[in-house]
């Protein structure tokens, strides 16, 4: 079985997290994985460089939650972490203070410069980082091209991560650029992994700067459009909030209510020439099951709180089930 996620940080990484967990134990491949290959596309227009180095938030979350050295709490970085070179480093003024690199983080943008240096493709770099992790899937940027998500506010435009980390999304913005996407192609293996899929995964992802992005690079939104297995989604929005972080800043400035119907419309039903055809919703939005069903939806209610894994398990369970996929 075949199953392709598009995957913004940490809402993205926990789910496949979940989604592994279950598929190892539906479909074992009798040394402790699964017979399942899963393929992650991974947002990568949080991307950019900073003091000489290339940082990929949505890649490293994603590399260190399926390789077992994420900072659980945190949601994203390396556990055990320290910060003694960005302490260090801010003694010199040079600014990006407000982005802190950590000491064993640093090794990662030091190895993916170097390699990305050496003339490698940033698809191919990932690989050769992931082999230390073993992520248990297929690990993929968006693109190869250089994408940056830029912020405008009235104040002027700011880079994405400045925006969200320094300003804590607390500046309203105008409108989400992304810089460079018009020129970007899919990375090799994206639109193959859409187009063989058995299923395709939105999971629970920021989606105007995680998803967005993603279908926002010339091909994706088609391929997913065109993919003959079944597209289902999973809100990150729970009674009217994100469950973490600042995605209702992302949703309100793109004039979308920050409510897992409206999110699910947004994306939009494949029929109507949006990317879904199905939405998983949490319980506490049970009510907007029946609505959505009577727009041609196929929609279902369930706890998508990702406590642990084995609830994130369930979870993934709860939306295959939805598109009649049972592993
Ligand atoms: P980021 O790149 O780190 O911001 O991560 P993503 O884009 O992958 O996901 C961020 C989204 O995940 C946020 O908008 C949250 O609302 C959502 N999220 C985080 N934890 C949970 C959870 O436990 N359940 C659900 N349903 N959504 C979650
Ligand atoms: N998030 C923060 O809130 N503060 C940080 O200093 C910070 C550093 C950082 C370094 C590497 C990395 O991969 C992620 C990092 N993040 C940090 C998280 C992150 O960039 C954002 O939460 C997401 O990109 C938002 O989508
Ligand atoms: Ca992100």
């Amino acid at each position: 079985m075949r199953v392709t996620v598009l995957s913004g940080g940490v809402g993205g990484a926990r789910f496949t997290r979940g989604l592994l967990a279950l598929l190892r134990e539906r479909l074992p491949d009798g040394s402790g994985g699964t017979t399942a290959q899963v393929t992650v596309v991974a947002n990568t227009g949080d991307d950019m460089w900073l003091h000489g180095v290339r940082v990929c938030p949505d890649l490293d979350t994603l590399m260190y939650t399926l390789g077992g050295s994420v900072h659980e709490q945190q949601g994203w970085g390396r556990r055990d972490e320290s910060t003694r070179v960005a302490d260090d480093l801010a003694a010199y003024g040079l600014g990006g203070e407000w982005f802190t690199l950590g000491d064993l983080d640093l090794a990662t943008h030091l190895a993916r410069t170097a390699l990305l240096r050496s003339g490698l493709p940033l698809s191919e770099v990932t690989q050769r980082l992931c082999a230390r992790w073993s992520p248990g899937v297929r690990l993929l940027p968006m693109s190869d091209d250089e994408v940056e998500t830029h912020v405008v506010t009235d104040g002027g435009t700011l880079h994405f991560e400045e925006w969200w980390v320094r300003h804590r999304a607390a500046v309203p913005a105008r409108a989400f650029v992304q810089v460079g996407v018009a020129d970007a192609a899919p990375a090799p293996g994206v639109l193959e992994a859409l187009a063989s899929a058995d299923v395709v995964v939105v999971p629970p992802s920021n989606p105007v700067v995680s998803v967005g992005t993603i279908l926002g690079v010339p091909g994706i939104r088609e391929a997913v459009r065109a993919t003959p297995a079944p597209v289902v989604g999973v809100s990150p929005v729970i009674a009217g909030a994100p469950v973490r972080g600042m995605a209702d800043a992302c949703l309100t400035a793109i004039g979308v209510a920050t409510d897992a119907a409206a999110v699910a419309r947004h994306l939009g039903l494949r029929a109507d020439g949006g990317v879904l055809d199905a939405w998983l919703v949490d319980d506490a939005d049970a009510h907007a099951v029946a609505p959505l069903r009577a727009a041609g939806w196929r929609a279902a209610a369930a706890p998508t709180l990702m406590t642990d894994v084995a609830a994130t398990a369930r979870m993934a369970a709860a939306a295959l089930d939805l598109v009649g996929v049972a592993p």
